[in-house]
């Protein structure tokens, strides 16, 4: 039985090479266009547009069409979604899998590169030929030690369309200040420290990484726009544990928008939640 994986973009992931993956694009809207998060798009200017426009922005989740396309001709799929407490992307996907013989769907309470974690872990046992059911499973018991940590310059966009208290994001309005949190066992945004400057924010990101029983296992960096950081980042892990799996990777259209210009965020493996 072949068994494909699917994901929405929020988890930065185009391609998962070595198995059969689609990744389903959320948009971003503003009152001149929309940016489908596809490999097309041009970030960059994305990121350049949004600082000029006027009026709202927003974005939508993929809709039960758009998943039902990406689960049409699988034996079985594995969906993989964006925290159902900040998106309809997971509502909808459980909507088309009905529709659709043996798919399942995961809820990360999370997204961008804990969303990866648990689609690598997913990669490597359906390599080792793991069946349907051994999968669910698994994926339910790695992603309770799977984390998401966050670092960022701006929650504007966060703010405007709801997502986190006006209050929290005049926090990170002023100046050179950075709020970095995690993603909460509900799914949400829970700011943990206000740091001034990026090196205080990634002293901060490392000991929240010790707190969460992080010890030398697998890493994920996502950042807009901030290789620098995300290398910086690498570095201070690989003093404390050299051998660890480090691996960096630029935003897509989604995580773009929400972490915006600087944003950093951190999927790494440590104790259970
Ligand atoms: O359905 C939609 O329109 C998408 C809404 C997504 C809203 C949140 C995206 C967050 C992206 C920001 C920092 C990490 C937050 C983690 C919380 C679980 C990245």
């Amino acid at each position: 039985m072949q068994i494909k994986l699917v994901a929405d973009s929020s988890s930065n992931l185009f391609s998962l090479p070595g198995v059969d993956y689609s990744c389903v694009p959320l948009k971003i809207i503003t009152q001149e266009r929309e940016y489908p998060d596809i490999p097309e798009l041009d970030v960059a200017g994305m990121v350049e547009d949004l600082k000029k426009v006027k009026g709202t922005t927003s974005t939508s989740c993929p809709n039960l069409h758009d998943w039902s396309q990406a689960f049409s001709g699988a034996d079985a799929a594995i969906a993989v979604t964006i925290t159902s407490n900040l998106s309809g992307a997971w509502a909808s996907a459980v909507q088309a899998a009905q529709e659709h013989g043996s798919v399942h769907v995961i809820d990360t309470l999370s997204t961008g590169p804990e969303m990866q974690l648990i689609l690598e872990l997913l990669r490597d046992r359906i390599q080792a030929g793991d069946s349907f059911e051994d999968l669910c499973a698994q994926a339910n018991e790695y992603k309770k030690r799977t984390h998401l940590l966050f670092s960022l310059e701006s929650l504007t966009n966060l703010a405007r369309n709801g997502r986190v208290s006006g209050a929290v994001a005049k926090i990170a309005g002023v100046l050179g200040i950075r709020v970095v949190g995690k993603a909460s066992n509900q799914g949400t945004l829970e700011p943990l420290h206000k740091c001034r400057g990026e090196r205080k924010a990634l002293a901060a990101l490392r000991e929240e990484m010790r707190l969460g029983g992080y010890a030398g296992g697998k890493v994920r960096i996502a950042h807009c726009f901030n290789l620098p950081a995300a290398q910086a980042l690498e570095a201070m892990l690989l003093q404390d544990f050299p051998t660890a799996d480090i691996a960096l990777l630029p935003c897509t259209a989604l995580c773009s928008y929400y972490a915006e210009q600087g944003g950093l965020l951190v999927g790494y493996e440590g104790r259970e939640k």
